[in-house]
């Protein structure tokens, strides 16, 4: 588990060097947007059944072979799995979120999912798709809770959906 903090400082102890003007501003940047981030956590920890719930609504709509015989998430017992996994998927967000740093997730979330997923024919497409409903949720949410610039959002989902790309093939 690393933050954006014990990051920065573990790349400058690697080479020996004091924490120069470019880590003045990565910190700057990491600590003005601490409200927000705190914002963001809050607003996902108030709202994730509905995120999730409603998320997973407009996938199905979207992808209804899901659902279908023989689609990945078709019986009760693999449609609350997918749903179980888009949970998983916005906490580790949130959690990135808050520590400005997307490691949290290679550690917790990703490692060994390219094999699991593969072996139970979980498709990635969906599951990216999936992902980046839950993103568009959040920072709608976010921004109605009054913070103005909700880019900082993107990153951790951005980051889900990187890596699934990177392992689809
Ligand atoms: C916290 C880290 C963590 C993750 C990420 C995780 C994922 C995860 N998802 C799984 C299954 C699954 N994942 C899905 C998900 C989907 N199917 C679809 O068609 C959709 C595209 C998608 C939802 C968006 C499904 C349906 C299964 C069950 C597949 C099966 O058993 O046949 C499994 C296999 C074991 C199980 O069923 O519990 C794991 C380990 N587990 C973890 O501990």
């Amino acid at each position: 588990m690393r933050d954006a903090v014990t990051n920065l400082i573990k790349n400058y102890d690697l080479t020996g060097r004091y924490l120069d003007r470019d880590a003045m501003d990565r910190l700057k940047d990491y600590f003005s947007s601490g409200m927000a981030r705190i914002t963001a956590a809050a607003v996902i920890n108030a709202n994730s059944p509905e995120i999730v719930r409603q998320a997973g609504l407009q996938l199905f709509e979207e992808v209804p072979e899901l659902i279908r015989p023989g689609g990945n998430a078709y019986t009760t017992r693999r449609y609350s799995a997918c749903l179980r996994d888009m949970d998983y998927y916005l906490r580790y967000a949130s959690y990135a979120l808050v520590a400005g740093d997307s490691h949290v997730l290679d550690e917790r979330v990703l490692q060994g999912l390219r094999e699991t997923y593969n072996s139970l024919g979980v498709p990635i497409g969906p599951t990216v798709r999936g992902i980046q409903i839950m993103k568009d949720m959040v920072k709608q949410m976010v921004a109605d809770a009054g913070v103005d610039n909700t880019s900082f959002i993107d990153a951790p989902f951005d980051h889900l959906t990187r890596e699934f790309s990177e392992i689809s093939v």
